[in-house]
């Protein structure tokens, strides 16, 4: 019988010949392979103090805090949160939880209780390690009693809160610890590359905030490909200092910078958070050669005239990633630091593990990239573009679903199988819900994004997120959000709203009620008021509507 022939598929690899991946090794062996031929090289540098740590040192305090982790009772496969800013114990707290077969889960410490509580709970988390000035956050009604076997919380600073008198004895301070933890008490485990080291929280292309689960195995590809070979993607080296100063709870910064720069043998140098005087003494004193950015950040630099007060000669590479960056943008900063190769951006997507492509001048051998592109795609991984309607692939300069193949992508979201067959195909392809091309050059443009997901300085504002705390509220009938163009944000989140019959509620309520149950990049930057919300027969919001109606608006 004629069997009907499998469609045609185009699919497009790096320029850059395929590596050698060591999966078989659990990620912290493999970020650390090489740090005992450089002990005495620096690792961590916390920009806040000061205070440096050398390779050998981090590996000694990583096992300690593996050994402080399991006297708390944290064992293989448990979860481990992360309320952190930036900081030296992130980075041990997150080896040790990798040392015990343990799993990271870190959220931004902004956020609100609520929506700390629902990461802690979907993952299932018993353990956070946070700084004293957010525990209030975790003795909302929400959660278990802090010191109840279902919550324990561990501080990374001295400056406790005075723990309340039935807790007494409960927050746990992690240097308290480290100090007598045996770094030789560390259980042997044994590790899968299919076991889960990380779990970010993405909505990717649709609905609420879904647990990522990123293995061993996938995150050992992922940094091979960028930092590893003959010729690495992105080139970072022994002498090399990270800026880290976007947040590591993000997978940009967790796994692009944090990882990358250590199995590199590179310094990181740790900022808790994004303060432009602070930023650029860091830059300047500890000589930072490799800084990745995000498009808000190069605007904020272009415009800052300070500048010009420091010296910034030692920025060889400027990675910017998670949102577009205009060519305006590049050039403008580009004047500020010359010698950079500010050579373009990285594309990737938290499920992706998460670079898909990268700028081809950040290689050890460069090669150049055109305004506006995302580079090319990664090393032993396959890049498709297929119609969205259809599903069909498409050829070179044909805008279509971005999707991607690989060892790095995630096992899929956790405890929701439905979710991850709809984001990862039977082939095996992670759909990515962005709309893009590969010019002749194989280099990767971005031009729209069919997901719903809105990125406010390339934050992730999931839209079913807001819409479900507005329609909690009893003024109002529907709702939906969606993104509208912003110079300074890249996208805001605005929302369409129906009100209840006889309600005449504002939108300064409305935004207020909004603004007190989400953290500051989930706020709604307007309110439309309408008659209806425009949905599809199965009861879909078309956002796309709703979108060119913002557009139409604008251009009037
Ligand atoms: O899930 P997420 O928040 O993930 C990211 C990750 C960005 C990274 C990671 C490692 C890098 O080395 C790097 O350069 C960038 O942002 O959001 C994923 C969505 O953000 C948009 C796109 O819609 C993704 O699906 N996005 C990410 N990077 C770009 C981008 C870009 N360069 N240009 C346009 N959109």
């Amino acid at each position: 019988p004629a069997v009907a022939a499998e469609p045609e598929v185009t699919v497009f690899r790096s320029k850059l010949p395929d590596i050698e991946i060591p999966s078989h090794l659990p990620l912290h062996e493999y970020c650390f392979a090489r740090a005992s031929e450089h002990p005495d090289a620096p690792c961590l540098i916390a920009a806040a103090t000061g205070t440096t740590y050398t390779y050998g040192e981090t590996r000694l305090l990583c096992r300690k805090a593996a050994a402080s982790l399991r006297g708390l009772g944290v064992r293989q496969g448990d979860r481990v949160m992360l309320l952190l800013h930036n900081s030296v114990e992130f980075v041990l707290a997150f080896f040790g939880a990798s040392l015990l077969g343990a799993v990271t889960t870190a959220a931004n410490p902004f956020c609100t209780p609520h929506e700390i509580h629902k990461q802690f709970s979907a993952s299932g988390a018993r353990l956070v390690i946070t700084h004293s000035a957010y525990v209030d956050k975790l003795r909302h009604d929400a959660f278990p009693r802090i010191g109840d076997a279902a919550l324990t919380v561990v501080t990374v600073d001295a400056g406790n809160t005075p723990p309340e008198e039935e807790e007494e004895g409960c927050v746990v301070a992690f240097w308290e610890i480290m100090a007598s933890a045996d770094e030789a008490a560390v259980p042997e485990v044994s590790i899968s590359p299919e076991d889960a080291v990380a779990l970010p929280f993405s909505s990717g292309t649709t609905g609420l905030p879904k647990g990522v689960v990123l293995t061993h195995g996938g995150q050992v590809a992922g940094v091979a490909q960028q930092v590893d070979g003959e010729n690495p993607n992105l080139h970072m080296r022994e002498g090399d200092v990270a800026l880290c100063v976007l947040p590591l709870f993000h997978i940009f910064s967790l796994n692009s910078v944090l990882l990358c720069a250590l199995r590199a043998g590179a310094a990181v140098m740790l900022m808790p958070r994004f303060e432009m005087g602070a930023m650029l003494e860091g830059i300047q004193r500890w000589r930072v050669t490799v800084a990745a950015v995000v498009p808000p950040l190069v605007l904020a630099l272009a415009k800052n005239a300070a500048l010009e007060n420091y010296d910034l000669s030692s920025i060889r590479i400027v990675l910017s990633g998670a949102a577009p960056l205009g060519k305006d943008l590049v050039d403008a900063l580009r004047a500020r630091v010359p010698q950079a190769i500010f050579g373009q951006q990285g594309y990737g997507m938290t499920e992706a593990g998460p670079v898909l492509s990268m700028c081809p001048a950040f290689a050890k051998e460069p090669s150049p990239a055109k305004p506006g592109s995302c580079g090319t795609v990664v090393r032993n991984a396959e890049l498709k573009v297929v119609d969205p309607d259809t599903g069909l692939s498409l050829g070179r300069n044909l805008p279509g679903e971005i999707c991607i193949r690989g060892p790095q992508i995630m096992k899929g979201y956790l405890n929701d199988a439905e979710a991850t067959a709809r984001t990862i195909d039977a082939g095996g392809w992670l759909h990515t819900g962005d709309i893009g091309y590969v010019d002749d050059d194989d280099e990767v443009f971005i031009v729209d994004r069919v997901k719903e997901l809105i990125k406010f300085k390339g934050f992730q504002v999931p839209p079913a997120e807001l819409e479900a705390l507005l329609l909690a509220h009893p003024s109002i009938a529907d709702a939906a959000v969606v993104p509208q163009k912003d110079d300074a944000a890249g996208e805001v989140p605005v929302a369409f709203v129906v009100r209840a019959a006889d309600s005449d509620i504002a939108e300064d309520a409305i935004k207020e009620f909004v603004s007190k149950q989400v953290v500051f990049y989930k706020r709604l930057h307007k309110v439309y008021f309408t008659h209806s919300i425009p949905k599809s027969a199965s009861g879909k919001i078309l956002r796309r509507e709703l979108r060119a109606k913002l557009a139409a608006a604008a251009t009037a």
